[in-house]
């Protein structure tokens, strides 16, 4: 199943904006496998932002993303790179259509509130660069599948509980 790198920046965190945000995921119908509260480096931050380097706004971004605590976590789902983004809304929030997060909660391109990955490929790189294999979880049990997937595959209704 696809997964998709998520993370709530430290405006999000600070604004006390991270339960809304992950209850949004949670109510689509994805599912979490990987989150933790962290404090990004600025080594971190400068690799994940690194197609940005050089850009005037790089080392506002890397100041911003490394001074306060962010939400890191990874998203299941069918499609959801895709989905996550167009749940996220534009980059800038002057361009986010209401009832995307960043519609909703933000009003400032630096003030963005929330990363996705924009691709299956940058999901890839990008859990790599922010968990270990030991803090994702495979495929846990989720009892309501059937009721989210008209054809759930087969080990995720393997529930015995
Ligand atoms: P992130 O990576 O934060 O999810 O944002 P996007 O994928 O939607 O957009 P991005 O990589 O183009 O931008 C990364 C990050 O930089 C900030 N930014 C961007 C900025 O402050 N000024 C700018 O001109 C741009 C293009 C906002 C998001």
């Amino acid at each position: 199943m696809e997964r998709t790198f998520i993370a709530l920046k430290p405006d999000a965190v600070q604004r006390g904006l991270a339960g809304d945000i992950i209850s949004r995921f949670e109510r689509k119908g994805f599912k979490l496998v990987g989150m933790k509260l962290m404090q990004v480096s600025k080594s971190l931050a400068e690799e994940h932002y690194g197609e940005h380097k050089g850009k005037p706004f790089f080392g506002g971004l890397v100041d911003f993303i490394t001074s306060a605590p962010i939400v890191a976590m990874v998203w299941e789902g069918d499609n959801v790179v895709t989905t996550g983004r167009k749940m996220m809304g534009a980059t800038n929030p002057k361009d986010s259509e209401p009832g995307t997060i960043r519609g909703d909660f933000a009003v400032d391109m630096g003030r963005n509130i929330i990363h996705g990955s924009d691709s299956v490929a940058s999901a890839q790189r990008e859990i790599g660069l922010f968990f270990n294999d030991t803090e994702l979880l495979p495929s846990w049990c989720r009892s309501t599948e059937s009721w989210i997937y008209e054809n759930p595959e087969p080990v995720k209704t393997a529930c015995s509980v």
